[in-house]
């Protein structure tokens, strides 16, 4: 292997990196620049072995960064709080840095790579003195696949470093996939001292480069998720001719035998983790339905010549969860999941060592830590756990993982799911009738904001495709490069929209969870051309009789009223999409005005 085990002398002098560092000059050089800039004591290369990450986990639990939970309950599993500042993504200090403001689009916040460089290289500067810079090669997808990117992120988080090691396919594999060569993304990432005033996350395009600062929260830090394999991939795709989508990705196998894939995107915390590991009512069981995951989070997608389908493939290698709402009737393969090797970021401490979050149990502890480290007892006025808590597990761990998930070709997909948390007005589900109608539907889609990123909770705001916090360029770009993948494909996927969130006094009028099979069901039977569909204003819809609703608990009246559509409050929901398409200023791609004027003229 293209490895040498002394390279410290390369390097500036007085830091010898700890581990094996590839001859690759790229990586030695940009090494040496971050070493100069940041200063760090110790520097450490790491490998990805298990005795890597044992000690990886020793050491944190020493520096006080995890704390070892109950072995005997959860094995292989920490605790991580994080710092009260520095539970969510912020959208406000994330920027898109080009050359042009123009590529950035009307909707990211943009910064001139020259000021970004400059303003990020004060900070830089010296950050690392008395830590140990960790540099976490790894590949995001598949090893072997044409769409896999290798990147390299130099972190001084422990905590980041061992989530890497999770998230990604993480070691020595990166150094063999990239050789000799520079195509790599140099990620660069401090906590600083994780003042919110001097927190930024930067994206330099061009430069194939993130610079992050002030931050320890995953989408915000570990720099292989959400600013490469979306907001640098997406512009690649872009580039190149390929999609990459904030989506899930599921197998299904139905009583044929047959399987399915399906893609879905819904936005943060609205349940693509969920919906890709769900399991199927009892009757569906029996009668042969089985659901299996690829990912939760993020696909990359690209068109085959040899059949012009569209194939998927899950760049990540594990799951950074949301853990309120889980458990055992909600979601018992992810309680499986979690059981053992996770870290918990932010969750309530149980005095046996176990953890807690607000409806694991139906009752609550009488007492606990909670996520910030205080006493808690039931009804103190503050949850226990912080509505944002996740957990970060190996993708292995899922015990209905899809076989075909590191397939390098990936899987093709049969159909493509739009998903919003929408409480009023949005119908359970209902097809577009074509790709470009499809392409409406998520463009326009709204969503209740969730506690994944900081700001306001609970209030509708346009999220294209569930993209809006990470397209990487200009979303009418985007929008164009969306409906001109269908010229590329020769058979291409159908498109639906669900809503598992509607509500009526107070209640949801779906049950969601595992009973969405009764949904998904049909959405399949549709992408395969054996299930009825009525045309609607919105789209094609299921009657009653096309979702089987034996053994539901909800009620007919339920069903009807979740899938109702009032013509009255359609009208004030075009009226909302006025907002995005303002912002949008000029540029939105003829066909989106056109479905739109389509819509209208149908109401
Ligand atoms: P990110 O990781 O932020 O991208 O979130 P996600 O889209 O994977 O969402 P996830 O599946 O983690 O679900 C988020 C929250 O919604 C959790 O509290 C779930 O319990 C809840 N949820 C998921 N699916 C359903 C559903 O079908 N019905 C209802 N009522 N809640 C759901
Ligand atoms: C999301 O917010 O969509 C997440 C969590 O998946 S994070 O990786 O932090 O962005
Ligand atoms: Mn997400």
């Amino acid at each position: 292997m293209n490895t040498s085990k002394t390279p410290g002398s390369t390097l500036t002098p007085g830091v010898t990196p700890v581990g094996e560092l590839p001859s690759n000059s790229h990586v030695r050089q940009w090494l040496a620049e971050c070493i100069k800039l940041c200063h760090p004591d110790h520097v450490r290369v790491l490998d990805g072995s298990a005795a890597e990450k044992r000690d990886l986990l020793k050491r944190a639990v020493a520096d006080g960064v995890l704390l070892r939970l109950n072995q005997d309950k959860l094995p292989g599993c920490y605790l991580h709080r994080s710092h009260s500042n520095d539970v969510a993504r912020t959208e406000h200090c994330t920027y898109i840095c080009t050359p042009n403001e123009n590529l950035a689009g009307p909707i990211n916040n943009w910064m001139p790579p020259k000021d970004a460089y400059a303003l990020l290289g004060g900070l830089f500067c010296g950050c690392m003195r008395g830590r140990t810079m960790y540099v976490v090669p790894f590949v995001m997808g598949p090893l072997g696949s044409p769409l896999a990117r290798v990147g390299i992120e130099i972190t001084d988080s422990i905590y980041v470093a061992i989530s890497m090691g999770i998230m990604t396919r993480m070691g020595k594999a990166a150094w063999q996939q990239l050789g000799d060569g520079n195509d790599f993304t140099r990620c660069l990432h401090s906590v600083g001292d994780l003042d919110p005033a001097r927190r930024y996350i930067c994206h330099f395009l061009e430069d194939n480069t993130l610079w992050s600062f002030g931050s320890g929260y995953g989408g915000n830090a570990l720099l292989g998720k959400k600013c490469l394999a979306l907001r640098l991939a997406s512009y690649l795709g872009f580039q190149e001719g390929w999609m990459a989508e904030h989506m899930l990705l599921m197998g299904v196998t139905d009583p044929h035998g047959e399987k399915t894939y399906i893609a879905g995107a819904f936005p943060s915390a609205c349940g693509k983790t969920n919906f890709a590991m769900l399991i199927p009512p009892e009757k569906y069981r029996q009668a042969g339905w089985k659901i299996t995951t690829l990912g939760d989070d993020i696909v990359w997608m690209y068109v085959k010549p040899e059949d012009g389908r569209l194939y998927a493939i899950n760049p990540e290698a594990g799951y950074f969860g949301v853990v309120p709402g889980t458990n055992a009737r909600t979601n018992p393969n992810a309680m499986e999941m979690i059981a053992h090797d996770t870290i918990y970021t932010n969750v309530a401490l149980l005095p046996d060592g176990d953890v807690w979050w607000e409806s694991k149990t139906e009752d609550p502890p009488a007492e606990c830590i909670d996520w910030a480290g205080k006493p808690w007892v039931p009804g103190c006025g503050r949850p226990a756990a912080h509505p944002n808590s996740r957990f970060t597990t190996p993708m292995t761990n899922n015990p209905v993982l899809d076989p075909n998930v590191n397939d390098p070709g990936g899987v093709p997909v049969s159909g493509i799911v739009f998903g919003g948390r929408r409480s009023k007005t949005i119908p359970l589900v209902y097809q577009a009738f074509n790709w470009t109608h499809g392409v409406y539907l998520g463009g326009t889609l709204g969503s209740e904001t969730t506690a994944a990123a900081t700001g306001q909770v609970g209030v509708v705001r346009r999220d294209p495709m569930a993209m809006l916090p990470f397209c990487g360029y200009n979303i009418n770009l985007y929008f164009t490069h969306w409906i001109r993948m269908r010229k590329r494909m020769r058979d291409c996927p159908r498109i639906f929209h669900v809503n598992w969130f509607r509500m009526e006094d107070g209640r949801y009028l779906w049950p969601g969870f595992g009973e969405n099979m009764r949904v998904l069901e049909w959405i399949i039977n549709r992408c395969r051309g054996r299930a009825y569909a009525a045309e609607t204003i919105l789209g094609w819809m299921p009657r009653p009789a096309d979702i089987d609703q034996e053994g539901l608990d909800s009620t007919p009246e339920q069903f009807a009223a979740a899938q109702a559509i009032d013509a009255d409050a359609l009208k004030r929901e075009i009226l909302t999409h006025e907002e995005l398409f303002l912002k949008l200023a000029g540029e939105l791609p003829k066909e989106l005005i056109f479905q739109r004027e389509l819509l209208i003229a149908r109401l």
